[in-house]
């Protein structure tokens, strides 16, 4: 174990180390807390309540253990940071509780404290996630920085005013230069997300859903969970949009799979996308390009995802999503994310949260790997 004295170290760099929970830059990088004393200045006057720091790749040995089921939850039990002036990081994580847009069962509000408390089992120890079989270490502490900004503010019953506080806190993420990753709250909140692009280099969408969601307007509806797909492509800089996992009925009419095609969609049914294998679904999607990945959760199947609204039989497992996620990390610049429709009321072994979690986990992880 490596240690640092005390008095070589300025005060506020140690704050910095214990606000952020480790040093991801410059000569202390990938130092953290490892012991609590009183630090006194010269004259004797406190200081701070912090002494020695480790680089242990692990540091297990020593300080905390901070064990994922202690403590408050936030993503990833990475830093809890509600300013933009403090970020300073590579990926914003943000919740967007709502879910007035779903048109059967409700409770997608509930889905980001669920996913950020499934999300602490994958906190990963203090030296990243090492995957054998990739030979990988993904989100090394000191190479990629994570904040949990919090959530979006949700007026109930009220679509235009809590998308607009969605897409606010998106495009401070985006102002900041971070990749913003997005929990929901139902599908509707994507349409915030996507706007909030509005202002960069254009995006292909690629969206991971049972349902279509290509609803124009209905009833006067134009923003609830069965619309964002459409009212993305009416966007200028949304260049394209694959649309992977379609199965079985949804809102969307067979005008509506017309319309999304005679739009550009490429519309791939979980079958489909099984016979195409990864190598040549990947290939449908334009290469070299910019990407927003949106994620359904009921694109999984129920019997791994059964904590969402409207769940659909003949979905994904696992390592389908998770291999195609790999495989478009390399082959573009993934420049969003968000992941909807966990409703954990009726996820009764916690397991859709976790899939959540996990799949987030490791697609910031590869979307990492690949920028370095
Ligand atoms: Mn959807």
């Amino acid at each position: 174990m490596q240690t640092l004295d005390d008095a070589t170290v300025e005060l506020a760099r140690v704050q910095e180390i214990a606000r952020c929970g480790g040093y991801h830059k410059g000569p202390l990088a990938g130092f953290r807390i490892a012991s609590w004393v009183h630090l006194r200045s010269g004259s004797g006057r406190k200081m701070g309540t912090v002494q020695a720091m480790t680089n242990n790749e692990h540091a297990y040995d020593s300080g905390r253990l901070d064990l994922p089921f202690v403590g408050i939850c936030t993503f990833g039990k990475y830093p809890y940071e509600p300013d933009p002036a403090e970020w300073n990081a590579d990926f914003v994580v943000l919740g967007a509780p709502y879910d007035c847009g779903t048109q059967w069962r409700s409770g997608a509000r509930l889905g980001p404290r669920a996913v950020r408390e499934a999300s602490t089992l994958f906190s990963f120890g203090h030296a990243g996630a090492y995957d054998h079989e990739d030979g990988v270490v993904y989100l090394e502490a000191d190479k990629v920085r994570i904040v949990d900004a919090g959530d979006a503010d949700i007026v109930h019953t009220d679509t235009l005013n809590s998308h607009l506080n969605i897409e606010g806190a998106v495009s401070q993420i985006l102002g900041q230069g971070s990749i913003p990753v997005v929990i929901g709250g139902d599908h509707s909140v994507n349409i915030p997300c996507i706007n909030a692009f509005r202002d960069q280099a254009p995006l292909h969408l690629v969206q991971i859903d049972a349902h279509l969601d290509f609803v124009d307007v209905r009833h006067g509806v134009r923003y609830g969970h069965g619309n964002p797909m459409r009212r993305a492509l009416e966007q200028d800089h949304v260049t394209g949009l694959t649309q992977i996992g379609i199965r079985n009925v949804s809102s969307t009419t067979r005008e509506g799979y017309a319309d999304a095609r005679n739009l550009g969609s490429d519309i791939i049914s979980v079958r489909q996308a099984r016979r195409f294998g990864r190598r040549r679904l990947l290939e449908r999607i334009p290469a070299s390009s910019d990407y927003y990945v949106t994620i359904d959760i009921d694109a999984f199947d129920p019997s791994i995802a059964s904590g969402t609204g409207t769940p659909s039989h003949g979905g994904f497992l696992y390592y389908e999503v998770l291999e195609f996620l790999d495989g478009l990390a390399a082959r573009g610049n993934i420049r969003g994310v968000d992941l909807v429709e966990v409703a954990p009321d009726y996820d009764l072994s916690g397991s859709t949260a976790i899939l959540a979690a996990q799949l987030l986990m490791n697609l910031i992880g590869r979307i990492a790997h690949n920028r370095s």
